[in-house]
């Protein structure tokens, strides 16, 4: 089933969908809750969202879970998490991303996604820190994706796989999000590899080429949510001013500091949008 790294989507001859299936039991075992209804990733500085969407019924770390890797970063935590809403909605809450830049592969980057869609998740919220290229988003502003860039050159899809990403990020669910804050701006999501971030000169490229956020994630997860046929919602806080678009150098801590400044505000917000769904 696996080789020596201990994770079963490391060995080219497992199927990542029947990873994802035994993820989903293990699951449905450690929460009691058999089917979820929507997923949430959540990303630097999103982290407070969990408590304001309902009850937590179940908390357990990440590694409990068949495929899932431990976090490599601080900040990210590997905790998942079962929520009961008000509304009677069960929402997974992902705080366990693995990024492409970790180096495990696009099977691991995906993972989360995958186990979501196994456990029932017919709605996936995919939410990021990430760099801002517009100049009137200042850091701590909360943005919707609207559609996405993978300048990764890689993709979470194997094989002669022809999947359509028109509406990528569902214009329902962006409307529905516009409805509970109607000043919210979006744009497109350019996703790097990372994990160093852009020269100056890559985020020029990345506004000509059509973007408008600059991050390490999401939109792989995004390509393998559709092919898991969920619609998506995805929110990028805007953490920094991509290089060059400020004077001064970026830094991990500012992206840190700008996240748990904006974080009550955004978490009540994307709490919001989540009852709403
Ligand atoms: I937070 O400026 C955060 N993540 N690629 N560029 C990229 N990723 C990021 C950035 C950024 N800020």
């Amino acid at each position: 089933m696996s080789d020596t790294t201990g994770n079963p989507l490391d060995d080219p001859a497992t199927d990542p969908f029947e990873v994802a299936s035994a993820a989903a039991d293990d699951i449905a075992r450690l929460t009691g809750v058999d089917h979820h209804d929507i997923a949430l990733t959540l990303g630097s500085g999103w982290g407070k969202a969990a408590e304001l969407i309902g009850e937590t019924t179940a908390t357990f770390p990440a590694t409990e879970v068949t495929g899932f890797s431990q976090p490599a970063l601080e900040g990210h935590v590997g905790t998942l998490r079962s929520v009961l809403t008000p509304k009677g909605r069960r929402v997974l809450v992902i705080g366990a991303r693995t990024h492409y830049y970790e180096g495990h592969g696009v099977r691991r980057v995906v993972h989360s996604v995958r186990t979501a869609a196994a456990a029932g998740v017919r709605t996936m919220v995919l939410t990021n820190g990430a760099g801002g290229i517009k100049h009137t988003w200042k850091p701590g502003t909360p943005v919707l994706i609207s559609d996405h860039i993978n300048l990764t050159g890689d993709s979470p899809l194997e094989g002669a796989t022809f999947i359509d990403l028109t509406d990528l990020y569902s214009l329902r669910l962006r409307d529905l999000a516009r409805t509970i804050d109607p000043s919210l701006d979006e744009g497109v999501y350019c996703q790097f590899r990372g994990p160093q971030y852009e020269t100056p000169a890559e985020v020029r490229m990345a506004k000509t080429i059509g973007g408008h956020i600059v991050g390490m994630s999401t939109a792989l997860e995004a390509i393998a949510a559709r092919q898991a046929g969920m619609e998506i919602l995805g929110f990028s806080l805007i953490t920094n001013m991509a290089a060059g678009i400020q004077t001064t150098p970026l830094s991990h801590q500012e992206v840190i500091d700008a996240g748990r400044e904006a974080e009550p505000v955004i978490s009540s917000l994307l709490a919001r949008v989540i009852g709403a769904l």
